[in-house]
């Protein structure tokens, strides 16, 4: 029997959270033979809540699962943990400027950051969902800069996923055909969902939909206004998708992708394409089990380039709007 490894989820008590543990607790993240523990954190209006999660996951008798810490002391939660999945903050309410919010969550993670360094294992990762999740991982990172900065991620696999299945449905194949589909910048209306790099059956995406007008007027504005329609329609936000999309993002950091394939996750860009160095952006990513790579050599045409860019642009303001939560 393998060690356990600890896994903190905060916001654990939310929508997110309430589709992401049992998942956890079944294997989906770390497999079906890898036993865990689960940190459980959330603010303390939370903590009723999260009783009756706890009770659910005691309910299920999960073989896998050696131990639940709930908690809303961030020192506790972060003990041990391998992996940090930050879910937990504060949505936008009306009449709250991007800036009000981008301070609000942004003192939450400057405070999970600290607690991190200073509590995790040695091997911690971080994976942030919680929105504006690039810039909440930039300031995350920033203050704890004893931790590689390798090992910060922020979620941009929904919009992934999303992509596939509307590329899919166009082209009357199964999602499982479309391939190398990589989601480039922010995780917010301006993310580019790059249909020229991506395959279907192995051909590309244009070669396969020649309906040009399609891609601009329906595909591109409907992955990146997908999460408003769930919440025109369901009256709540996307949460069992997106809780689906971060187990896809951990599974892809640590099993080594396919040779035809790559997957989109937000990371520290070093100015790969041209990008600004220290943004958390969005690139088509491989890894090999242990280390993960930029997919190299991509010729970006003008109509990419100026998508790249503009999301870009978005995360640099968005920076500038923290920059004193930024040691
Ligand atoms: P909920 O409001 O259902 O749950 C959030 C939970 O976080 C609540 O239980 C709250 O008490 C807790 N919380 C708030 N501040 C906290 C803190 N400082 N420490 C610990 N817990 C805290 O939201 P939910 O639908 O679960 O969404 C969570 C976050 O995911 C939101 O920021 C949302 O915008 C974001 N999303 C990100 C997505 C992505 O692709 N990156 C997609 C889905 C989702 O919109």
């Amino acid at each position: 029997m393998k060690a356990p490894i600890h896994v903190a989820v905060t916001g654990a008590a939310g929508q997110i959270g309430y589709s992401l543990l049992f998942r956890i607790a079944s294997g989906h993240l770390l497999g079906p033979d890898q036993p865990v523990v689960l940190r459980l954190i959330e603010i303390e209006p939370g903590m009723k809540a999260l009783e009756g999660v706890v009770m659910e996951l005691q309910d299920c008798a999960f073989p896998l699962l050696k131990g639940i810490v709930p908690t809303c002391d961030l020192n506790e939660g972060f003990d041990q943990a391998s992996w940090a999945l930050l879910v937990g903050s504060v949505p936008r309410k009306a009449g709250m400027e991007r800036k009000d919010l981008l301070g609000i969550n942004g003192k939450i993670f400057t405070s999970q950051g600290k607690a991190i360094q200073e509590n995790a294992a040695s091997d911690i990762r971080t994976l942030v969902v919680g929105n504006p999740c690039n810039t909440n991982c930039l300031i995350a990172m920033n203050n704890a800069l004893d931790i590689p900065k390798e090992r910060w991620f922020a979620m941009t696999r929904l919009d992934e996923n999303r992509a596939k299945s509307q590329l899919a449905i166009k082209a009357g194949v199964d999602v499982d055909s479309v391939k190398n589909l990589a989601i480039w910048g922010n995780h917010s209306s301006t993310m580019y969902p790059n249909y020229f790099d991506a395959t279907i059956d192995g051909n590309s995406v244009p070669s396969v939909i020649t309906d040009e007008a399609w891609f601009t007027e329906d595909f591109i504005p409907t992955v990146q206004q997908r999460g408003a329609a769930i919440i025109k329609a369901r009256g709540l936000s996307s949460a069992a998708s997106a809780a689906n999309a971060a187990i896809d993002t951990v599974r892809s950091i640590t099993t080594p992708t396919a040779s035809d394939d790559c997957f989109s996750v937000a990371i520290h860009s070093n100015g790969e394409y041209g990008i600004e160095k220290g943004l958390i952006y969005s690139y088509p990513m491989k890894s090999d089990g242990q280390k993960l790579s930029i997919v190299e050599g991509l010729e970006i045409n003008a109509f990419s380039s100026e998508k790249i860019k503009a999301t870009e642009a978005e995360l640099s303001e968005e920076k500038s709007m923290v920059s004193d939560l930024l040691p």
